[in-house]
């Protein structure tokens, strides 16, 4: 396939309800939307930076920055076979593993729709539903917390994962629990600890929780070592792993049992299927991290929740948890057991509302390959 342009474009969209994780409130979102062409066909990709640098280094405006000096002018124009050829033709660009993703994720969905293929399809991928739970924000107290958490019980979702941070933390898990004591429970710190905090931890382990998120620093799987082996309950590592390498070190060392997958945060399709790969050699169940996103973002999400080690109920859930409207037709919807049906069409299965996209843009960028010229 021959890129032929690439469209950048930020759109605007506000959530529902503020979300609130340890490291701050997230309400207005600023999304960077790719659009690559290749023959006609338009594949499109979701960078999942936040606009601010807390959950990992990356923010929406430096993915605009190495997208437009860098990652565009690389690949605009290139003759590709496959997908799985981009991650190396960018490997000279240090770091950026989500700007990489919203590109290269766009020309796995190309490459689909030109194999009339399902993207799930074209990954590997098995499964006909992917299992769905829900990522609940920092609530005011315990009782707000158990009422949201009744919420998403009645819309069918499969497990339960809390945000906390410290102060707001043992009291919350403890109520929820006793209000539901066979529910599938999880708790996500997003580096709010430190391993000065184990003693406290440890009283996590009396909650039967499915396991604790990312509760040290966002690069530091040395202490989580330290601490899973202090642990009853199973560590799992997000924030942590952003390549396969970080994947085989972290087991290596015991840091985590269970590890989350977001397509973002390792560089897109091609890295997170190795990590999936070495996990399942390892018998660590994986599971898909969610980051806000729109509907594209959340097609792609449901396509790589279908490789067979995505074992746990993942953070994908319904488009209208987050929005008003989304961009993409049909609205990501689950069912009532807590499912969502993967798309049988071609490439990611959902349409892309260009009208909604066109007016929630707030900036936009082109690049053209060279036409070749007549002699
Ligand atoms: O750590 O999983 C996380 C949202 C923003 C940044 C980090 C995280 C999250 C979530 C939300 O938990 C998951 C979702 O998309 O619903
Ligand atoms: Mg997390």
């Amino acid at each position: 396939m021959k890129i032929e342009q690439i469209i950048l474009r930020e759109i605007r969209m506000s959530l529902n309800s503020p979300f609130e994780t340890s490291f701050g409130v997230i309400q207005d979102r600023r999304i960077v939307l790719v659009e690559v062409v290749s023959d006609g066909i338009s594949g499109w990709g979701e960078v999942t930076t936040g606009e601010a640098p807390s959950y990992n280094s990356e923010t929406t405006e430096t993915a605009w920055h190495v997208i437009s000096d860098f990652i565009a002018p690389l690949v605009v124009d290139k003759l590709l076979q496959s997908a799985t050829e981009v991650a190396p033709l960018l490997s000279g660009i240090r770091g950026h593993e989500m700007a990489k993703a919203g590109v290269e994720n766009a020309i796995w969905d190309i490459e689909a729709q030109q194999k009339k293929m399902a993207l799930a399809q074209l990954l590997g991928g098995t499964r006909k539903e992917i299992r769905c739970g829900v990522s609940l924000g920092i609530r005011e107290n315990p009782l707000a917390l158990v009422r949201a958490v009744e919420k998403e019980l009645r819309c069918g979702y499969q497990r339960i994962k809390l945000k906390i941070k410290p102060g707001k933390d043992m009291e919350f898990a403890a109520t929820v629990r006793k209000e539901f004591p066979d529910i599938q429970l999880s708790v996500d710190a997003n580096s709010a600890y430190t391993l000065a905090d184990s003693e406290h931890l440890k009283r996590f382990d009396d909650f039967g929780l499915l396991m604790i998120e990312q509760p040290l620093a966002w690069n530091d799987i040395y202490s989580h070592a330290k601490l899973q082996a202090q642990l009853r309950t199973a560590l799992c590592l997000d924030e942590c792993i952003s390549n396969v390498h970080h994947a085989a070190a972290a087991i290596e060392q015991g840091a985590c049992r269970i590890i989350n997958i977001k397509l973002g945060r390792v560089g897109g399709h091609s890295c997170a299927r190795q990590v999936h790969d070495l996990c399942s050699q390892h018998s660590i169940p994986v599971w898909c991290g969610g980051m806000l996103e729109s509907g594209i973002g959340r097609a792609h999400n449901i396509a790589m929740s279908t490789l067979p080690n995505f074992i746990l109920p993942g953070d994908v859930s319904a488009s209208r948890r987050y929005w008003h409207e989304d961009i993409v037709e049909p609205e990501i919807e689950v069912t009532p057991q807590g499912t969502i049906p993967v798309p049988s069409g071609s490439g990611l299965g959902f349409e892309v509302k260009r009208e909604l996209v066109e007016r929630l843009t707030a900036r936009t960028r082109n690049w053209n390959a060279k036409v070749a010229v007549a002699t």
